[in-house]
Formats: structure tokens, sequence, C-alpha cells
């Protein structure tokens, strides 16, 4: 893809934004970035991108911006419905995301893992197994990281693991991952998407570059995941934490074992014990990334090492400190109602939870038999907090907190020793945070500041 010379348009200037904007204009591109924030809010983007000579137009996208590019780049958060950007797929514009654009210059093997929970663990611990066996590794995508950062670094022997969204798979045309991982597909971003079938199908697209030698690896346990290995050429590996599989990863009595083709003989990899992840959602996440793992070449033993010695990542159900007996868990990265319920069935009972945020056109209606059998009291938080109180009224104590000083405030007052307070807040950060790692700071340090 030669760029240069090329009119370039880059919708939005965030991290995915201001990266690919660079990369751009190193490529010799003449670059214009749009952003709906203000100039002031942009204020620490501003130098850098004028002193490499890009345009920016801030406070709002103009109509006339998006004429007469060669190629527009749109960040994840931008959607294609955005009236802009609807504007110029009708004049037959090319419009590419970042990981796409990405896709076109990155060297090496990519593997790609999506899913609507569990993408940012399993991408970290694949990336950690990939790394600790000595193949030279690099992590990016969703998980924060710009693609397009990792095309400088890669070279034919690279593994690039991704951790990809439907937002970013929405925009993709020529995206191959060698091997793919669809983790779970539960609603999520239905504001965004429309519909579930909208969300799965966006989802389901990570496979659609895909060949016969490649790699497809489904949750056997999943039905909208199931749906998926229609749609391959792909050859597809399963994984299963409740019962023997016939091709892919599972657990076999206390063991993780992986059989490698239908009818021959299942390889112990691990005893189950030695996973030090709470809950079996995360059993899930080791699994596929056991799959993927040995069909990228890893040894079962290289990959039992790294599994073992791998901890909880930051705001993914982690125990920030035990108060007089009770246990305070930060899963602010449970940002729809699918993860808030698997972060509430790894614990038996006694839970205090902190529910809230910007809601995303949620039924949280759903999680009442769940509450009603492991959760003491609901502390609600954030914009979402009167809907989520309307649906779950009468199911189990509520307690209008507001703000996550006093919800973590309250429980630790009702709290009695060997109870949990879990942060899990099943909404968006948005409207009280920056994002999810800001909630899940402000979190850590409330509970650090309990006597
Ligand atoms: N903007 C516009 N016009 C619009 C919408 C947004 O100009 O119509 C501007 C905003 O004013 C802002 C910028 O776009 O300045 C933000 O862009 P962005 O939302 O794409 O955010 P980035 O900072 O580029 O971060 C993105 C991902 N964000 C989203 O998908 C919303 C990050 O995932 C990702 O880590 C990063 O790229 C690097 O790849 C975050 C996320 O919440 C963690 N992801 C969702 C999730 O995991 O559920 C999908």
């Amino acid at each position: 893809m030669d760029l240069k010379n090329q009119r370039v348009l880059v919708v939005g200037l965030g991290k995915s934004g201001l990266a690919a904007a660079m990369f751009l204009r190193a490529q010799g591109a003449r670059v214009t970035v749009s952003d709906t924030r203000s100039a002031v809010s942009l204020a620490n983007q501003l130098p850098a991108l004028l002193d490499a000579g890009i345009m920016v137009e801030s406070g709002g996208h103009g109509l006339l911006t998006f004429r007469r590019q060669d190629l527009i780049v749109v960040s994840p958060g931008v959607p294609m419905t955005t009236p802009e950007v609807k504007q110029a797929v009708a004049f037959g514009l090319p419009v590419i995301g970042e990981l796409e654009l990405a896709s076109r210059f990155l060297q090496g093997r990519v593997v790609a893992i999506t899913g609507s929970n569990g993408k940012t663990t399993t991408t970290s611990l694949l990336g950690k197994i990939f790394k600790d066996a000595g193949v030279i590794t690099q992590v990016g995508g969703n998980i924060g990281l710009p693609v397009i950062d990792l095309v400088a670094g890669s070279s034919p022997e690279t593994t690039n693991v991704l951790e990809v969204s439907s937002f970013q798979l929405e925009t993709i045309e020529e995206f191959h991952p060698q091997i793919a991982v669809v983790l779970n597909i539960t609603p999520d971003h239905l504001d965004r998407h429309g519909s579930f079938e909208n969300y799965a199908a966006a989802k389901a697209r990570i496979t659609e570059r895909q060949t016969a030698e490649d790699f497809l690896i489904l949750n056997g346990e999943d039905k909208a995941t199931q749906m998926i290995a229609a749609k391959t050429k792909a050859q597809i590996f399963w994984f299963s934490g409740r019962r023997p599989i016939k091709q892919g990863a599972f657990v076999h009595g206390e063991s993780v074992v992986f059989l490698a083709k239908e009818g021959g003989k299942a390889e112990p990899v691990m005893p189950v014990s030695e996973i030090h992840l709470k809950g079996s959602h995360n059993v899930e996440n080791v699994l596929a990334a056991v799959c993927a793992a040995r069909l990228a070449g890893v040894s079962a033993e290289e990959i039992r090492k790294a599994v073992g010695s791998f901890k909880a990542v930051e705001h993914r159900l982690e125990l920030v400190k035990t108060v007089r007996g009770v246990e305070y868990y930060n899963d602010s990265k449970a940002t729809n109602v699918d993860a808030a319920m698997k972060a509430v069935s790894s614990f038996a009972g006694g839970i205090h939870l902190i529910l809230g945020g910007k809601d995303k056109d949620s039924d949280y209606g759903v999680m009442a038999e769940l509450l009603k059998e492991r959760v003491k009291a609901v502390y609600t938080i954030g914009s979402a907090a009167e809907k989520i109180e309307r649906q779950l009224h009468g199911v189990v104590k509520m307690v209008q907190a507001g703000t996550m000083q006093k919800a973590v405030g309250e429980a630790a007052k009702a709290a009695v020793a060997g109870d949990v307070v879990l942060l899990a807040p099943a909404c968006a950060s948005f409207d009280q945070f920056d994002n999810y790692e800001h909630r899940g700071r402000v979190f850590r340090q409330i509970v650090q500041d309990l006597s």
C-alpha cells in the first residue's frame, strides 16, 4: 500500500487516531485528523501533530473535510453510522479502521482474540506463554496498544498477539489472523451495534479471510460462537470447561488436556489446580490460550510453566486488599452484564456488589436469580443506577450510593468477616470516569485508604 502524497483523513484523536496519524505521516501521506473534541481538550496532542505537518480539525467533523480524501481511517470508537462517515461511504471513498490499516503493514504471524469477555486476560496470558517459550512476540490491540504501533517492531519471525474488538472488526477488509479465537459472545455494546445479531456478525468477521491453512478456536459451550463454525474455511478447534470435545482443549478430571486430532489421544497439559485465576470463566480463558499455543507449536510443558506463573490482570477480578476478614475485589473491566455475572459466580455468597455506570442498553433483570442466590446487597452508582434499581426491584437489598466513595463506604460498614465487596459494575465508566482503568484505580485507592 503506497501512501506517499495520498490525502488521508483520520477520524478520532484517541490512542488509535494519534498512532495512525503519525504512522501515515511517516509513510509520506498528507494527513488531516478530525475530532469532535474542542482544541482545548486536544491541547496535549496538538503540538506533536502540528510539528509533524498534520492538519487538525477540532470541535466537530466537517462534511467538507471528508470529501476529496483518498482514504479515511476511523478510530474504533467512531461508529460507521456517523453522518460524515456514512456520506463518505456513499461517495465511494475507502473507509477502513486502524486495525485494517495496521494489518496491511504488519509482518509475521497474527494470533487474534475476540469475545465479549476474557479477551484481555487471554491475550496477556497467550503473550506470556509465547514470550516464556522464547517466541519473538508482540502484544497489542484493544488491550491498549494500537496495532499500528506494532508495525515498526514486526518482522516475518514475529508472533503478533492481538486483542480485537467488535468495533475494530467492523472496519476490516484484508485482516487475516492465522489463529483466531472467539471466547464467547454475549450481549454488549448494543447501543453501538443496534442488535445482538449485528454485534455477533461483527465478531464473526474475525474469520472472514481465514483459509484452510488457518485455525479458528471456538467456545464449545457458547451458542453464538458455535454459529461461526458454519461460516469459516479454517480448521476448527474447540474448548470446553465442562465436557470432552472432539478436537481442542478441555478439562478431563483434574487436568487440562489437549486433543490434536479427532479420535486421537488427549495430551495432558497441566493440573487445573495450577491455574491461579479465580472463576470458571478464567479456566475457559486458559483452555482457549492452551489450544492456541499448542497449535502454534509451544510444548505442553512450556505452557504449564507459563500458565502456572500467570497472575490476574489489573482490574479483572483483582484482589485489592483484605480488611477485617472482608475481601475487596476490583473487576472494573466487567463492563457488561455477562461479565458481572461471571464475577459474581466466582464467589459462593456473602457478596456486596457495586453496580452501575453508563448504561449500554443492557437488561439487568437477567441477573435476578444469581443475585438472589449470592448477593447480600447491591450498591448502585452512576447514571444507570435508576434503571438497575427499577429492573432489580425487590430482588436484593438495594443501596443508592451514587458515588464510588459512598458505595465502598456503605459496603464496608455492612460487610462482616468472610464477605466479599465486589466492584463488577456491568456498565461502561464514561459517566463518572475517564475509562474502566480510571474507575478501577479510584476503587483501589478508596479500598487502600480503609483502615
Ligand atoms: N471521536 C470522534 N468522533 C466520534 C466518536 C469519537 O471524533 O464520532 C473521538 C473522541 O472525541 C476521542 C477519540 O475519538 O478523541 C476516541 O477514539 P476511540 O474511542 O476509538 O478511543 P482510542 O483512544 O483510540 O481507544 C481505542 C479503543 N477504544 C474503543 O474501542 C472505544 C480502546 O479500547 C483500545 O485500547 C485502543 O483503541 C487501542 O487499540 C478500549 C475499549 O473500551 C479499552 N474497547 C471496547 C471494549 O473493550 O469493550 C471495545
